[in-house]
């Protein structure tokens, strides 16, 4: 049968034609018959009395529909309730059953590890029950929760708790949420958990009490993430002037999720994840990413609840200015360069692919087949760049007036990222007219500068051009407002001041146009150029440097992110040119600018310990390959490695002094007492120990000492009283493929089987070694009693790791890691589709891969097309990458 694929498209957006003002649901609660009572105040919008009242529904069975009170006659399909001749105000009950036990694609009502969760975002509600299930329209919930009584200790939703009885053995809770919301807000958890208490005072005085419900026995991993939510509450206030708006805030951590977390009104679902972290078991990175992420669900129910998004296409209303949000709250209270280069990471590597992909979309989409798959690196963080654009355009006091302004707008209300932009322009009084193609045009732009500089008239004037190249559906571009934060030095490292017509300017220089011409006065000599401070704009800058200025740059800038981006770009010349070579087969290039930057980090900087780490970071294959039009694989691969290898080799004391005295210091610190903790004098001490070791034991080898390699990385697995240095080692010993990897895997598979969210390390060590029987290793993995194929976090931890990091084996030339990844694909796609579109990324790059990779994705995805009940997710993926 003939499947209709339906594209939604944003200028198609039409009011509703009626409203659910208030919807009171009972849920009794069953594993796998769930009736669900939903019994709704609908009013009409329209002035046309014949539209009928049409709900959209998903895998439920209708029990029983009434109309105030009454039968009445309407029409079910399998997706949709529709009811003509209603009146324009009536009270709607209707009665579903569903089975969350078997609801593997975990959208709706679901049974994670025996407790009801939910997840209703973006269209999960509707497999609850029928219901205008879009963002525009809001509604009042009272939710009654029933159960035998002791089946659920806890039985939670929105807002307030108004009661909690029993009668003739089944316990009723009931739940009132005062706030109007979309219904992809709403939540219910009931289960057994431990639970932690915080009370906090809100700066007007308000009590609130704060709750962390996490798996039974783990109260002790709840520490930092309830602490987290009290920072978040805090720095809300501090930063915005936004407040907590009820009396209770509840977090629940659940170990079935697709997602990171979910900001349902006052009660936040969490992918355990992100909450569970001790000691022990998490690393530093799962520490702060504890901290970023309790910080930005706590932050949208200001932005994303209290002002929602008015449809779909709007998604980046919401998570751009939340991820935004939160990387300012990570920077205040954290280290904030380090924050900013994480983020550039993101955007340069995941992103600017994306953009030069076939699934290229702005950051407020035009059109959309699964909404799910625009949960994207675009609309999230490249619309927290947009955001900061306008940040950096307007400066904090008139982008804290615009959001001011934007509440008492819109509070309440589903608006979009117009009316966003509007009130910024209003509260600043600066236009933003021009600036809204960041809204409606996809693509990263290249901006490519000259300067000409002259000496007698001490004028430097720089030349910009920008383009951006055509993305699917978007042949042509207007120019963008793009603002350039720029900095001159002087050959010897000095500042130069910014002046025009006598007068000091902006460091911030906004091109607007496809041409732009920019002049300094008072410039005495030819300067050295900063061109994008703190990473100011998301776009590709091409500069011809001339010698020696990247390394003035490296070594002089005052900001920190034009450091490290002078570092990337020494590496990224690097790159390409060795790459051209492997083409050609020509031997390697030798590069001392390369070397010599590197043993000026290690040896002169004075950088503390986590920037030095930051600045030497070789981009993963994956990143890099968005230096180039056409991929050559293989090229880029071999000339990555040469890299690796000549730092190896040439700086090699200087690796292993390093590695001996951070390792020195490790054992130190052990020795004396004080214990593991993440500061950022601790996680800089790591994460340099992890650069040197690698480069220490790559050395090593060269040298013909593997053994020696095997036991540094043993000793320090051995040594190590943290997950982090634990891992440093396991990843060195499998990244390296060293004997002693054996040893270290089995001592931690015997300490950790039985913490799955711990045991992933496991899976993503394994499956990202750029060795030839990593497949199959992958491949017997997914026996091991750890792995779980329908668990999110078990898919990406081992099948997403090798499609996704894995560029070398993944792709390897015999087409073997397709073909495996496909029959995943398969196997998920009945099950939980959105989890499979996620890990299928890497292939959408066929038509920019050489030809024999691009035909064998092609038959996988024909095969893939072919399968019977393929679903939008994985179909619009493909369907894209065909047509680019
Ligand atoms: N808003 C949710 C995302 C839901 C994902 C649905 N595929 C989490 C967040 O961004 O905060
Ligand atoms: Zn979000």
């Amino acid at each position: 049968m003939a499947v209709i694929r339906q594209e939604k498209r944003r200028l198609d957006y039409q009011k509703p034609d009626f409203t659910i003002t208030d919807i009171d649901l009972t849920f009794d609660l069953d594993l796998t018959a769930t009736v669900v009572t939903a019994v709704s105040r609908v009013k009409r919008l329209t002035t046309d009395g014949d539209k009928p009242l049409v709900l959209d529904g998903d895998s439920l069975k209708l029990l029983e529909v009434r109309l105030d009170g009454r039968e009445c006659l309407y029409n079910e399909t399998s997706n949709s309730l529709t009811i003509e001749n209603v009146p324009d105000e009536f009270e709607l009950t209707v009665k579903t059953e569903i089975n969350p036990k078997d609801n593997s694609e975990l959208m709706g009502l679901y049974v994670s590890d025996g407790k009801f969760c939910t997840q209703n975002e973006p269209e999960g509600f509707r497999r609850i029950t029928f219901f205008t299930d879009h963002p525009d329209v809001l509604a009042r919930y009272t939710t009654r929760i029933r159960a035998p009584e002791g089946a659920y200790p806890y039985m939670l939703s929105n807002g307030n708790l108004i009661s909690d009885s029993v009668a003739d053995g089944i316990r009723t809770v009931t739940w009132e949420d005062p706030f109007p919301k979309p219904s992809y807000l709403f939540a219910l958890v009931a289960g057994d958990f431990d639970e932690l208490h915080r009370d906090f005072e809100t700066m007007s005085g308000r009590h609130v009490d704060v709750y962390l419900y996490v798996d039974k026995g783990q109260a002790s991993c709840g520490t930092v993430a309830i602490e987290s939510i009290l920072k978040a509450m805090q720095w809300d206030e501090k930063r915005f002037g936004l407040e907590y708006d009820l009396n209770r805030f509840n977090v629940v951590a659940v170990d079935f999720f697709n997602a990171g977390a979910m900001e349902n009104k006052s009660l936040n679902i969490f992918n355990s994840k992100y909450v569970l972290v001790d000691a022990k078991s998490a690393t530093d990175t799962d520490f702060e990413n504890v901290l970023s992420v309790i910080g930005h669900e706590y932050f949208h129910n200001w932005t994303g609840d209290r002002v929602t998004c008015r449809d779909w296409f709007q998604l980046s209303l919401k998570e751009g200015l939340t991820v935004f949000r939160d990387q300012e709250f990570s920077s205040d209270l954290c280290c904030r360069p380090i924050e900013r280069i994480k983020a550039v990471n993101v955007i340069k590597g995941p992103q600017f692919a994306e953009d030069a992909g076939p699934m290229a979309h702005p950051i407020r989409p035009d059109y959309v087949m699964e909404m799910n798959n625009f949960y994207s690196v675009t609309v999230y963080d490249k619309g927290a760049e947009v955001i900061r654009m306008i940040h950096t355009i307007l400066g904090e006091d008139l982008f804290q007036k615009g959001m001011k302004l934007y509440f008492k707008r819109h509070d309440g209300c589903a608006v979009t990222c117009e009316d966003f932009v509007a009130a910024m322009e209003d509260a600043s009084g600066i236009s933003l007219k021009q600036f809204r193609n960041w809204y409606s045009q996809a693509g990263t732009p290249c901006v490519s500068g000259s300067l000409s500089y002259d000496g007698n008239m001490k004028q430097a004037t720089y030349t910009f051009n920008q383009t951006t190249p055509a993305t699917p559906g978007q042949p042509k571009k207007e120019p963008f407002v793009i603002p350039l934060s720029m900095a001159l030095y002087t050959s010897d490292g000095r500042r130069i001041p910014l002046k025009r017509d006598g007068k000091e300017v902006s460091e911030v220089q906004l091109l607007t146009e496809e041409h732009n011409v920019i002049v300094f006065d008072d410039v005495p000599e030819k300067p050295v150029t900063a061109l994008l401070q703190n990473f100011s704009a998301p776009v590709r800058i091409e500069y011809p440097y001339a010698q020696g200025e990247l390394e003035t740059l490296l070594k002089c800038a005052d900001d920190p992110v034009v450091r490290y981006e002078s570092m990337q770009n020494i590496i990224n010349s690097y790159i390409v040119l060795n790459t051209v070579n492997a083409q050609r087969r020509l031997p390697f290039t030798h590069s001392e600018l390369v070397v010599q930057s590197v043993r000026y980090i290690l040896e002169e900087s004075g950088l503390d310990n986590r920037f030095m780490a930051y600045i030497l970071r070789i981009p993963p294959v994956n990143t890099l390959m968005s230096l180039f039009t056409a991929i050559d694989l293989d090229a880029i691969t071999a000339s990555r490695k040469e890299l690796v290898r000549v730092l190896a080799v040439e700086l090699f004391d200087l690796w292993e002094k390093l590695y001996l005295k951070l390792s020195a210091d490790l054992k130190n610190r052990i020795a004396s007492g004080t214990a593991y903790e993440c500061s950022e004098e601790q996680i800089g001490s790591r994460d340099l120990t992890r650069v040197a070791l690698n480069f220490y034991v790559k050395g090593l080898i060269l040298r013909g000492e593997d053994r020696k390699a095997g036991e540094t990385v043993a000793q320090h697995y051995a040594v190590s009283d943290n997950m982090t240095d634990s891992l440093i080692a396991l990843n060195a010993a499998t990244l390296h493929n060293l004997e002693s990897r054996h040893g270290i895997l089995k001592d931690f598979e015997e300490k950790w089987q039985d913490n799955p969210l711990v045991f992933d390390n496991y899976f993503r060590a394994v499956a990202s070694a750029p060795y030839p029987e990593t497949m199959e290793n992958v491949k017997s993995l997914m026996n091991h009693r750890c792995f779980d194929i329908t668990n999110p976090n078990r898919v990406r931890a081992l099948l997403g790791t090798f499609s996704m990091q894995n560029t070398e084996c993944f792709n390897e030339i015999s087409g073997a890691g397709y073909e495996f990844i496909t029959e995943i694909l398969i196997k998920l796609n009945s099950t939980n589709p959105h989890v499979a579109a996620t890990i299928m990324t890497p292939m959408l790059n066929l038509n920019r891969l050489d030809n024999r990779r691009k035909s064998l994705i092609t038959s996988c995805f024909n095969r893939l097309l072919h399968i019977e009940g393929l679903s939008d997710s994985i179909f619009e993926k493909i369907d894209r990458a065909f047509k680019q």
